[in-house]
């Protein structure tokens, strides 16, 4: 099996599509945890983002790996239940910040959280901050979830969490903020936000948070 995530891993950054295919076909088939070759996808995608930033990928080679890491993960989720909004957990309002159009990592959130029964209101990608703003009034959220990969995301973020304060619809409203331009280390410079790594923990964060209201 060790065999089989490296090379997919490998095939993920040399843009290999059959490659990639047939590794992650083969560790579904194995039962292989979801979560795991969503890393080894991700991994993957690291290394395409080295070799784009040191000159030897393209914009083009980004959009390929992309659109290969998005058929890789319907192979994975294609047995996934599909989600369940008769039972509803909670209502989370999830955007990727203004000027940031990279929607894999949210996507994959927005996939789980569904998948735990939570409704998610998914306002896409370069969402600007009155959208926000507008959608948790209408949608009225229990927790709004900002997803940033971009540098720049960070000081939007910024923008989305002082708009939400002054329109006092947090802290009452939870803002859970995720992606890579965003780490546990540097979230004191957005504000009163709660952070999570991956899937994993921001389904945890929601569900302490849906807790805490009952
Ligand atoms: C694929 C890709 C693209 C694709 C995106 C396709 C798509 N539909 O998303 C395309 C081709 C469109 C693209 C465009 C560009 N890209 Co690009 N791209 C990437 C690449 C290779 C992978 C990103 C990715 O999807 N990762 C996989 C996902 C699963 O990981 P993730 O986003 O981190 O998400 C996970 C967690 O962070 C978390 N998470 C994510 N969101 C949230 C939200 C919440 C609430 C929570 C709790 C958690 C969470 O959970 C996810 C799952 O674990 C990265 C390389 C890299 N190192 O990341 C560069 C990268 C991000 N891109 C980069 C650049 C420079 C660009 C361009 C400017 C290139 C250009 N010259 O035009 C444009 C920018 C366009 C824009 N305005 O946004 C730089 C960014 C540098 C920076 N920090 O500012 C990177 C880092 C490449 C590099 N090393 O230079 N890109």
């Amino acid at each position: 099996m060790d065999e089989i995530k490296e090379q997919i891993v490998m095939a993920m950054s040399d843009l290999d599509l059959d490659t990639l295919h047939l590794g992650v076909q083969s560790l579904v088939s194995k039962g292989c945890d979801a979560h795991e070759i969503v890393g080894l996808l991700q991994q993957g995608l690291l290394q395409v983002g080295d070799r784009f930033a040191r000159g030897d990928y393209f914009l083009a080679d980004l959009i390929v790996s992309g659109m290969m890491f998005k058929s890789a993960l319907s192979l994975v989720i294609a047995d996934a239940p599909p989600p369940d909004s008769s039972n509803s957990r909670g209502r989370v309002l999830i955007g990727v910040m203004a000027g940031d159009i990279h929607d894999i990592g949210k996507d994959i959130i927005v996939q789980v959280l569904q998948t735990a029964a939570f409704d998610v209101l998914d306002l896409g990608v370069d969402v600007p901050v009155e959208a926000f703003i507008q959608a948790a009034g209408n949608y009225a959220p229990n927790i709004i979830a900002l997803s940033g990969v971009m540098g720049g995301s960070l000081l939007e973020m910024k923008k989305v969490v002082d708009a939400l304060a002054e329109a006092k619809i947090s802290p009452a409203v939870p803002i859970l903020v995720g992606g890579s331009c965003v780490s546990d280390l540097i979230i004191e410079n957005i504000g009163d936000v709660h952070y999570a790594k991956g899937p994993v923990e921001a389904v945890e964060f929601c569900e302490s948070v849906l807790e805490g209201l009952k």
